[in-house]
């Protein structure tokens, strides 16, 4: 039963994958040192993520619109990346935002807010 709710959860996350990649739109654009300014300030931001969970899908979303190239970090089972999450986050939830600023580290979770975070940021 758990099996199979895994699986209608992954071909639903799926279907929005390919939803999300069908009506995504385009990506800002900035001018190229404007661009080159941002790639250096997104160093320090790594997504933690599922590929098909839909929260992160809609932040992936944002993500692109703003043309972020963040670094994404695979935290389904088996990665060493969900240890680095369940450690120094807090709990296995995606998406989580890890944020390095001045040799801290901050781990931002819900949706919302990293969605927040990122437009007042880099919009
Ligand atoms: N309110 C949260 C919900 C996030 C959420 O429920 N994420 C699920 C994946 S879709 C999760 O991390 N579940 C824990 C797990 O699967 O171990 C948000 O908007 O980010």
């Amino acid at each position: 039963m758990k099996l199979l709710i895994k699986l209608i959860r992954n071909l639903l996350g799926g279907v929005i994958v390919i939803l999300d990649w069908v009506t995504r739109g385009t990506k800002l654009k900035r001018p190229p040192q404007a661009q080159k300014q941002i790639e250096e300030q997104t160093k320090e931001l790594s997504l933690y993520q599922f590929f098909a969970c839909p929260f992160c899908i809609k932040t992936r979303r944002a993500i692109y619109k703003l043309n972020l190239p963040i670094v994404k970090r695979n935290a389904s089972s088996g990665s060493p990346y969900r240890n680095e999450l369940l450690e120094q986050g807090g709990k296995i939830q995606t998406p989580c935002l890890r944020i390095e600023k001045d040799g801290k580290v901050e781990w931002l979770y819900e949706s919302s807010e990293i969605i927040s975070y990122l437009n007042q940021r880099f919009a």
